[in-house]
């Protein structure tokens, strides 16, 4: 141990004396980054007193040949990973998985259980087993600190996410759960997400953390795996404030999490915003809910009602509160559950019908009441879905399974 810090302590003593005079390493990054780079590019040679400057320089074009970016990699068993020198990775707790940029440097994955502390980017939170199932019970929880105070955001990529669904009746996540603390409000979820992600907001200051815990109960064939992703205030990947889910694609698919046709149960308690960036000459957007192979009639949009039987789309806020703030009297409204984007207007009406609506229910995807399923435009910028459950289903509402739709950005010519 003693050995390992006077060796550390020698190697960045001995970086931070020669080198700074004599190469310009890209220093967007930390220091150890740094040091890490001039490891890897300059090997131990120039470490010799004795080297003569003029081949000092023959390993400049080295540094200008070898085309890898800001240190990403993929290891064979798909994960992301940094790519440094082995030692660093050794030093640094990753895991080596396999050579990367040209063979200077290894790919090195971090992983964190239960306990851990995630001091690197692009770490994933596993679960204990790891890749193997975890049936165990309790609050499995990782602290993420902060590479920089200049960090912003933390994107978490649900590489495999899958625990304990929730409950039949009124869907709530009882049984497991994933809580995040310490950052900008997220909703609770359970069930499945593999494949989804979400943004928060990281707070100001260097000591701000995130806890990441997932408590589990019962028995349940658990998986997961979270890529944690550090971003920084000024970085172009950085989601607009307050958004949730954040896409970045003229098309794309928006969800609810735990979403899934055939079993998924549209999770309570939810509360959020779902992002598309308006893309450069983009002045609109279409909705359509996702094809649905395995039911005979679409279960892509079910958000309230009995989702066995046929429901119809249902619009507006409606059925406000009774005299005197008694409960609504009129439940034909979205009043529990919904979607809301801002305006919407069915795209088969030419022209379009001057009234539009803004919140959705039901059980058909559409802007306007009825059975059929139609095509749903909006111009109102910045694209942003709002999506709300309360915490109670039964008895009206049944077997949901909560909305996928696929978008795609209007010209701005068609008419937006
Ligand atoms: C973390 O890695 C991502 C790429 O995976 C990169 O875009 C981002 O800038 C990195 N963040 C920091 C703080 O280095
Ligand atoms: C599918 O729906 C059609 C029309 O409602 C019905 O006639 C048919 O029996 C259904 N098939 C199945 C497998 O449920
Ligand atoms: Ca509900």
């Amino acid at each position: 141990m003693q050995l390992q810090i006077s060796m550390v302590l020698l190697v960045v003593l001995v970086f931070s004396v020669i080198l700074p005079a004599r190469c310009k390493v890209a220093n967007s990054n930390t220091n150890s980054h740094v040091n890490s780079w001039r490891d890897l590019f300059f090997g131990s040679k120039w470490l010799s007193p004795a080297a003569p400057r003029i081949r000092e320089s023959k390993f400049l074009p080295i540094f200008a040949l070898v085309p890898i970016g800001p240190g990403t990699c993929s290891a064979p068993s798909g994960e992301q990973g940094n790519c440094i020198p082995n030692k660093d990775c050794v030093l640094r707790n990753g895991i080596p998985a396999g050579p990367c940029g040209g063979g200077y440097g290894v790919c090195c994955i971090f992983l964190q259980t239960c306990g851990g502390i995630i001091r690197e980017n692009s770490t994933y939170f596993v679960n204990p087993n790891h890749p193997d199932i975890f049936d165990g019970t309790g609050s499995c929880q990782v602290t993420i600190q902060k590479l920089h105070p200049d960090i912003c955001q933390l994107r978490l990529d649900f590489d495999m996410f899958s625990v304990a669904p929730p409950e039949a009746a009124n869907h709530l996540c009882n049984q497991d759960q994933l809580l995040i603390s310490g950052g900008s409000p997220t909703p609770t979820i359970c069930g499945s997400a593999t494949g989804d992600h979400m943004y928060v907001d990281a707070g100001l200051g260097q000591s701000s953390q995130i806890i990441l815990s997932i408590i589990t109960s019962g028995s349940f064939p658990r998986l997961w795996r979270i890529r944690v992703t550090q971003i920084h205030c000024g970085s172009i990947s950085r989601a607009d404030q307050g958004c949730l889910q954040y896409y970045t694609a003229i098309s794309g698919r928006v969800r609810s999490f735990n979403y899934n046709t055939v079993a998924g149960r549209q999770l309570s308690n939810q509360d959020y915003s779902i992002c598309i960036r308006n893309e450069r000459n983009f002045c609109g957007i279409q909705y359509n809910a996702c094809p649905d192979l395995e039911n005979n009639r679409s279960r892509a949009f079910t958000i309230t009602g009995n989702s066995n039987n046929p429901v119809p789309t249902i619009v507006g806020g409606g059925g406000g509160g009774g005299p005197g703030g008694a409960p609504p009297t009129n439940t034909n409204g979205c009043i529990s559950d919904w979607l809301l984007i801002g305006c919407i207007r069915s795209a088969d009406r030419i022209p379009p019908l001057p009234g539009c609506e803004d919140r959705v229910c039901g059980g058909t995807f559409s802007a306007e009441a009825g059975m059929l399923a139609k095509t749903v435009q909006s111009s109102v910028r910045p694209f942003r879905l709002y999506f709300h459950t309360d915490g109670v289903e039964a008895p009206n509402d049944i077997d949901n399974r909560g909305f996928c739709l696929d978008y795609v950005q209007q010209p701005c010519t068609s008419g937006f």
